[in-house]
């Protein structure tokens, strides 16, 4: 269950927690034609800040632009209301979710006759993948379902309806015993988890999948920024699933799971099964760099 908190804004204002509803014929719950975010704020020093909020506003506003929807508020409006959400909540670490949907109006597959709505929440919410998950790995199954093609979704668009082909991958990797589910796309290469962008580390060298197919993760490109600055070396190529049984080190990365390690895919175990050394230094970087406990990295926190 989510953790309630006390206001949600939306479109324009707060309204009680429990007052922030929509009418059952609201075309995007029909449709799926709507576009949101995934933002972390953690406690830092100096109170709490957002992660990297600039990045999820311009991706928002980029995703709302890609599927055609016109948002009736500004960049300055939305950064403004993110803030404002999490200090009116006193939340000190929170996941903050803005979702931009076709409100109700006509019904039928043309959805720009309708008013379009912005929704601000934010909540408490731990470990996306356990916290058992973040420092022990969790246990990953390559799924029997294709990503979304480029020209079947839009893969740079953050789309509520392209969320059903990661939900049918989720169900079926927890329904046979893992704990999430990694997508190939539709030329057999690996592209994504469910949630998460993924690396695998061999002989020291950091590797990723090339943006072609993939959302253009935030936290993807954090951990290549964090990557360098360690003095790794990371690559953009694509590469296939048997590549992943025989990585070192395999890791997701994303703003709700963080830094999660992989340690087992489809049975086989990776690496040494735990944790492994790159991860750890990766993971232990990005939580300080989260937290605020790394100068170089400030610019990337939006403080409340
Ligand atoms: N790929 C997909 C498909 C994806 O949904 C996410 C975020 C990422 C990659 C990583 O992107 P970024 O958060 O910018 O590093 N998924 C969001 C939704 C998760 C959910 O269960 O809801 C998130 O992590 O907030």
């Amino acid at each position: 269950m989510i953790e309630k908190a006390r206001k949600i804004w939306l479109n324009g204002e707060f309204v009680e927690w429990g007052e922030a509803r929509v009418h059952v014929l609201t075309h995007t719950l029909h449709y799926g034609l709507g576009v949101f975010e995934g933002i972390r704020a953690y406690k830092t020093q100096k109170g709490t800040a957002v992660f990297r909020l600039d990045e999820h506003i311009k991706r928002l506003i980029n995703s709302a632009k890609i599927v055609n929807l016109k948002i009736p508020f500004t960049y300055d409006e939305l950064m403004e209301a993110t803030l404002e959400t999490v200090r009116i909540n006193g939340l000190e670490e929170c996941y903050i979710r803005p979702l931009v949907y076709v409100d109700y109006g006509e019904i039928g597959l043309y959805p720009l006759n309708n008013p379009v709505g912005v929704a601000i929440a934010a909540w408490s919410w731990g470990a996306y993948l356990g916290e058992e998950g973040l420092k022990n790995g969790i246990k990953a199954k390559i799924s029997s379902f294709t990503r979304n093609p480029v020209n079947v979704a839009m893969t740079k668009a953050k789309v509520c309806g392209s969320y059903v082909n990661s939900q049918l991958a989720k169900m079926e990797a927890i329904d046979t015993g893992y704990d999430e589910a990694i997508l190939l796309d539709a030329e057999g290469y690996v592209s994504e988890g469910s949630g998460e962008c993924i690396f695998l580390v061999r002989n020291g060298i950091l590797k990723t999948t090339p943006l072609t197919s993939i959302l253009e993760g935030i936290t993807r490109n954090s951990v290549m920024d964090i990557a360098k600055h360690l003095w790794y070396k990371v690559t953009e190529e694509r590469f296939s699933r048997d590549e992943l049984y025989i990585a070192d080190e395999v890791f997701f990365a994303g703003t709700a799971a963080e830094i999660t390690p992989i340690v087992n895919i489809d049975g086989r175990t990776i690496g040494n099964g735990k944790r492994g050394p790159v991860t750890t230094k990766i993971q232990e970087a990005f939580f300080d760099i989260v937290r605020g406990k790394v100068k170089e990295f400030e610019g990337w926190l939006f403080y409340v």
